[in-house]
């Protein structure tokens, strides 16, 4: 029996040695200690000893268990170690690799340029009002003197919903709004999208941005209005820019000029950038028209307004030197990138 015991131990001991994880370190464990195991199978058999030996045996067989559960203890450690660094070489992390940049979103050039114009007007005292794209006809023509069968209706022009409601074609409707709730002093910029049926090319689209302003007040005059757009184009487009008014027609105001600034490539000379003219069209404007004034609730013997247009995208184009404005609907990322 000790003879027994003695291999028991070595056994353990070796097949102990290679056990590489712990579930066959506890296979062992039940297959040298546990209940069926080879040690207990040896101490059942202990009765048939004489009362001389059987001390000894069993002093044997308890400092053979003992030696036996401190291998599987010390192996037990050694191998969580092994998981524990084979775990930690998987999962190191690398703290010196480069980081990932997260793609952040920017700014639409269009409203980029929308809040550099805006920024402008609100620093002069303008504020901003907004009204609906979709528009009866009396705000987009009737209160704005473009009576039935007027030329600047051009039907073909406009989206219609029904007879009498419509898709806006400027941002104009959102000023008669503004002057039937609001006494005068006025200053206003409405900025917004405005619809016109065109065909789609590099400088037409049926969906546009426009910033229209108006002033109303007691003694506004044309001077009000040339000194205070020809600023609005110095802020935007720097000091030294040179602009010249040249006499047009709007049905709303009279009288009604377009504002052109000086070719910055060749100085008034004619260009390629200019495309020979030597001025480039920035916006449309004029004295609001009696008319106008009068439908809109406000006594033109009493006030008088300057108003504006400015066609957003044409701006943009020319801020960026972009030639083809369906780029600014197409939301493609090469393109929005790069602003
Ligand atoms: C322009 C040109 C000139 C304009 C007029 C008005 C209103 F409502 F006060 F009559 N709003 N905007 C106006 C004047 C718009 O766009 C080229």
């Amino acid at each position: 029996m000790i003879h027994d015991l003695q291999n028991i131990k070595e056994q353990a001991a070796e097949a102990l040695s290679k056990a590489a994880d712990s579930k066959t370190l506890e296979a062992l464990r039940v297959k040298y200690l546990g209940k069926k195991g080879e040690l207990t199978a040896i101490l059942k058999q202990m009765g048939k000893l004489s009362a001389e030996e059987r001390p000894k045996v069993g002093q044997l067989a308890n400092e053979v268990r003992a030696g036996i559960e401190q291998m599987i203890e010390e192996r037990s450690a050694a191998i969580k170690q092994a998981v524990l660094d084979a775990r930690l070489q998987a999962e190191r992390v690398d703290v010196t690799m480069p980081g990932k940049a997260a793609p952040i979103g920017k700014a639409h050039p269009l409203t980029k340029v929308l809040d550099e114009v805006k920024e402008i007007f609100l620093g002069m005292g303008f504020s901003i009002s907004e009204g609906p794209e979709v528009e009866t006809d009396y705000y987009n023509f009737e209160a704005l003197n473009i009576p039935k069968n007027h030329p600047a209706r051009d039907t073909q022009d406009t989206f219609y919903i029904s007879d009498n409601v419509l898709l806006r074609t400027q941002t104009s409707p959102v000023q008669v709004r503004t002057m039937e709730k609001q006494k005068p002093p006025i200053r206003v910029i409405s900025p917004g999208r405005v619809y016109r049926s065109d065909a789609v090319d590099a400088t037409h689209s049926p969906l546009f941005h426009q910033i229209e302003g108006l002033v109303v007040d007691k003694g506004v005059t044309m001077a009000d209005l040339k000194g205070t757009l020809e600023l609005f184009v110095k802020r935007l487009y720097g000091d030294e820019s040179v602009v010249r008014f040249r006499p047009h027609h709007f049905p709303f105001t009279e009288p009604s000029a377009e504002l052109d600034v000086q070719c910055f490539a060749c100085h008034g000379e004619g260009c390629r950038l200019c495309k020979g003219e030597g001025w480039i069209e920035v916006l449309g404007c004029g004295m609001v028209h009696p008319k106008v004034l009068s439908i809109c609730g406000i006594d033109p013997e009493v006030y008088s307004g300057f108003a504006f247009g400015i066609g957003l995208e044409r701006i943009v184009m020319r801020r960026y030197n972009i030639d083809d404005l369906r780029l600014f609907y197409e939301n493609d990322l090469r393109f929005l990138d790069q602003f």
